[in-house]
């Protein structure tokens, strides 16, 4: 059993009865974990969760009200603080553990970019054939703290890696993804159409490129930063809402999502529009995810 938020801060601000632990398939666990001091992830789910509670439950394209039909629970923040790296993410991948042997989805919410190698993690160790769709500007591939796909190299073959939206990139990394077999699709070749072949986008590559259960994370930075300015590492020339829902519907699909992340995020005073993308991409996750 675990404790969860009420209707005046859960996510989509729901009632009792839609939002218990035992009655949910679906968890919402809120990580505001901060690596590097002044980057404001630490604000980023209360900021997300928030702008839940202004958007609404009903899904158009399924159809159906998804806090009706399948039950969201909000764990309360994941403690933080004194962080301990590698403590801290034992910890969580444990969590999520324990969430998928009940059965639920989980769908975390961060936070710094590293807690996606606990969850992702925990997932790999429940199914032994895992693929990773990794949406972000970056590689994240150097020798780095927070090189999260890296991390994700140490427990799934790189060839099970699929990053999109990639466009800040060094020779180093291209070289190993080359040499890995990783498959990347890059903002500028999607734009080019190289990857589109008779009747398929990129997109539909990308499904087939993925194995049955996949994991998704999502960078924010992935989106150009004319629709998601509030992240501190922008980049120009990224995807826009209608790529992005493209891509994670036709896995939800095609494949199973068997968990999923937002990270990168931090809320900026002025940037509203930002605060509700970030909370529609989590209820677009869950209605994919969830079917
Ligand atoms: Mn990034």
């Amino acid at each position: 059993m675990h404790s969860t938020l009420g209707p005046q801060h859960n996510f989509l601000g729901l009632e009792r009865d839609l939002s218990t632990f035992d009655r949910s398939r679906a968890v919402v666990l809120p990580v505001p974990f901060q690596r590097v001091s002044g980057s404001g992830t630490k604000l980023a789910p209360a900021a997300i969760l928030a702008a839940s509670r202004t958007i609404s439950r009903y899904d158009e394209e399924t159809g159906a009200d998804l806090a009706a039909r399948h039950g969201i629970a909000t764990l309360h923040p994941f403690p933080t603080s004194p962080v301990k790296e590698p403590a801290f993410l034992t910890k969580l991948s444990d969590l999520v553990a324990d969430l998928l042997a009940r059965e639920k989805f989980v769908l975390t919410i961060g936070g710094d970019r590293l807690l996606t190698s606990a969850c992702a993690a925990a997932s790999a160790r429940r199914y032994a054939s895992l693929s990773v769709l990794h949406l972000d500007a970056h590689a994240d591939l150097n020798a780095n703290a927070g090189a999260v796909t890296a991390r994700l190299c140490e427990f799934i073959e790189p060839k099970r890696i699929v990053q999109a939206g990639v466009r800040s990139t060094s020779e180093d990394e291209v070289m190993f993804v080359q040499e890995h077999g990783m498959r990347t699709y890059y903002a500028h070749l999607i734009r080019a159409g190289a990857y589109t072949r008779l009747l398929k986008y990129w997109d539909d590559a990308l499904v087939d490129d993925l194995t049955d259960e996949v994991y998704v994370t999502v960078d924010v930075d992935v989106f150009d930063p004319s629709i998601m300015p509030s992240t501190k590492t922008p980049e120009p020339g990224g995807l826009g809402w209608g790529e992005v829902t493209s891509c994670l519907r036709k896995i939800g699909q095609k494949r199973r999502i068997v968990g999923a992340d937002i990270t990168g995020f931090a809320p900026e005073k002025g940037a509203r529009h930002a605060d509700v993308t970030a909370a529609k991409l989590a209820f677009k996750l869950l209605a994919y995810s969830l079917g």
